[in-house]
């Protein structure tokens, strides 16, 4: 293929991790022609390129994977509660070889920008190979924690050991037997990270910033009795985690943690703690809105940490200062304990900041640590790094990060006003982040096909989100967020883990009730959206 040469599509997707493959596949389905691009080289997206040790999804395997495909979810047979990164990779290349689905990508290929074209109704894409193609219709399936986040530390590159960041984990991985290793950060990747390093190296220095909240995985092998269950009947498993807050099997407490005393606390955290993961935020259900309720948690971690780890200095500063549930809660297998190995050393960077990185080593306020190997588990630019990356330009060649100069705004998550026949699957003002990802991106990709396939039949080629529409909804997800307390902490939710970027409270909370608007705005004949027959009318 000769450079800058020219292709047209109907439909563009960035991203061939979940959410971009279960698009192309309805995409196919539809009958309309596809260009995919892929930075990675091959399927997968987050799960391509986070190969850290540990790397495991912090949702149960029954749950996460498609459900488009009732084959699909019979013979696919996982190993484990909680698969780790590899048995999720071999998946996800199960369902691209199966449903035919590479041949819609290049790999290797990243936007760099699209342009949407007023006078053809279409986005013109050009990628990091010189080559140029334009689509009716763009998707950006570009992952929501997928930029990763490189801190602004003094002297990170003078660095000269090995630095790696948990999201670009060498595929041949890294050699840390009898190594001297640092990890920087202690969220989801660091808590997962940093037990199994702990194992292998000879020192292991965590610095940590902030204290997270950790519960048990409890993972093991996967019952096979249990799986077989849920596949007798996988539709009505389906439906009924559709139905729940964050699309996540969990019944959830009815209780109110005010109305029992100190006892029952502890014997129904106790419980939550035996059953283990992401449920635990419900074991009592005002705990995420109510802040004497949130207290009751927080008593209860400061005391479950002090029972696990030995030196009572160590042990407090791993007691979060935070609020429970306003960053994202951690899933964790031995992380606490690990402190009570003899080679894991705890520096709390609150006390004695870090002040540089240097050639040997790392130095806070009042020490120096020599190192051979850094890692940066320092997380993501979440839900707008990857499209903010991208020249993204809609109408009168507005650029992107100048409409969410003040925040990403959206309609639905889905749609951005300004910014003609563009989708996004997972985006800011959708409920992503906070479900089961895989659940809420087939919604979303269903959706979108479902438009697709009226936009076509109704010989429209233009659908534009409307400006009251997109202010509307971002009002209204403002308000479901500011009656819980996750809207108040410093976490990526908020872009708080980004110097300069907006605060603002991005995923919408409430799973089902999300789907319900959606679909009244599909029924409705997409309210909220200028439909228009641009082309046509250009003819004219
Ligand atoms: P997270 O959850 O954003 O965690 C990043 C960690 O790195 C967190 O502890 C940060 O501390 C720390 N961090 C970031 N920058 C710095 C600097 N400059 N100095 C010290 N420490 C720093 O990312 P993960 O990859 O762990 O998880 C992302 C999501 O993936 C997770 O929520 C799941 O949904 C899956 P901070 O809290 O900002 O003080």
């Amino acid at each position: 293929m000769p450079l800058h040469s020219h292709e047209h599509r109907d439909v563009a997707i960035i991203g061939a991790g979940f959410a971009g493959l279960a698009m192309a596949h309805r995409i196919h389905n539809l009958g309309m022609t596809i260009q995919g691009f892929e930075s990675g080289g091959d399927v997968g997206g987050t799960w391509y390129w986070n190969r850290y040790p540990g790397a495991r999804c912090d949702v149960e395997s029954m749950q996460y994977s498609y459900r488009f495909s009732e084959d699909l979810q019979q013979e696919w047979d996982w190993t484990e509660r909680y698969a780790a990164q590899p048995e999720i990779l071999r998946y996800i290349d199960h369902v691209a070889t199966r449903f035919d689905l590479r041949p819609h990508f290049r790999f290797q290929t990243r936007v760099v920008a699209a342009r949407y074209q007023e006078e053809t109704a279409s986005w013109a894409i050009e990628t990091d190979d010189g080559r140029h193609t334009t689509a009716r219709f763009l998707i950006a399936a570009a992952g929501c924690l997928s930029s990763a986040n490189r801190p602004e530390i003094a002297g990170l590159d003078d660095f000269a050991g090995t630095l790696v960041h948990t999201g670009h984990w060498p595929a041949e991985g890294i050699d840390i037997a009898g190594k001297r290793v640092g990890v920087i950060g202690t969220g989801s990747s660091g808590v997962q990270v940093i037990p199994q390093l702990a194992r292998q190296a000879a020192e292991l220095t965590v610095f940590q910033r902030t204290a997270a909240y950790c519960v048990p995985a409890h993972n093991g092998p996967l019952d096979p009795v249990a799986a077989q269950s849920v596949k007798t009947d996988y539709k009505a498993f389906r439906d009924y985690c559709g139905k729940q807050f964050g699309a996540i099997a969990a019944t959830p407490g009815t209780q109110s943690a005010l109305a029992v005393d100190k006892a029952e606390h502890r014997a129904v955290f106790d419980a939550a703690w035996e059953r283990g993961g992401l449920s635990f935020q419900g074991a009592f259900y005002d705990l995420s809105y109510d802040l004497a309720a949130n207290d009751i948690a927080m008593s209860f971690f400061r005391d479950k940490i002090h029972e696990i780890v030995a030196d009572p200095h160590t042990a407090g500063k791993l007691v979060p200062e935070h609020r429970f549930a306003t960053k994202r809660l951690c899933i964790d297998t031995d992380y606490y304990a690990t402190f009570n190995r003899p080679n894991v050393t705890l520096v709390d960077l609150k006390a004695t900041p870090l002040t540089t990185v240097h050639a040997t080593g790392v130095r806070t306020s009042d020490a120096d640590y020599p190192l051979d190997v850094l890692v940066l588990a320092t997380g993501y630019d979440a839900m707008t790094g990857s499209l903010l990356r991208i020249d993204i330009r809609g109408r009168d060649n507005l650029a992107l990060g100048e409409a969410w100069a003040e925040g990403p705004h959206t309609y639905l998550g889905l749609g951005i006003a300004r910014f003609p026949n563009l989708f996004i699957i997972s985006g800011p003002g959708s409920p992503s982040v906070l479900t089961n990802m895989v659940y809420s991106i087939e919604q979303q990709v269903d959706w979108i096909a479902d438009c697709l396939g009226y936009l076509r039949a109704k010989a429209i080629d233009r659908i534009e989100v409307q400006q009251d529409a997109q202010d509307n909804w971002v009002a209204q997800a403002n308000a479901v967020a500011a009656g819980t307390l996750l809207a108040t902490g410093n976490s990526w939710y908020l872009g708080a883990n980004i110097p300069g970027k907006p605060r603002v409270f991005m995923p919408y909370l409430d799973y089902p009730g999300y789907v319900t608007t959606c679909e009244e705005v599909a029924a409705n004949g997409y309210t909220g959206f200028a439909l228009t027959r641009a082309t046509v009318e250009a003819l004219v």
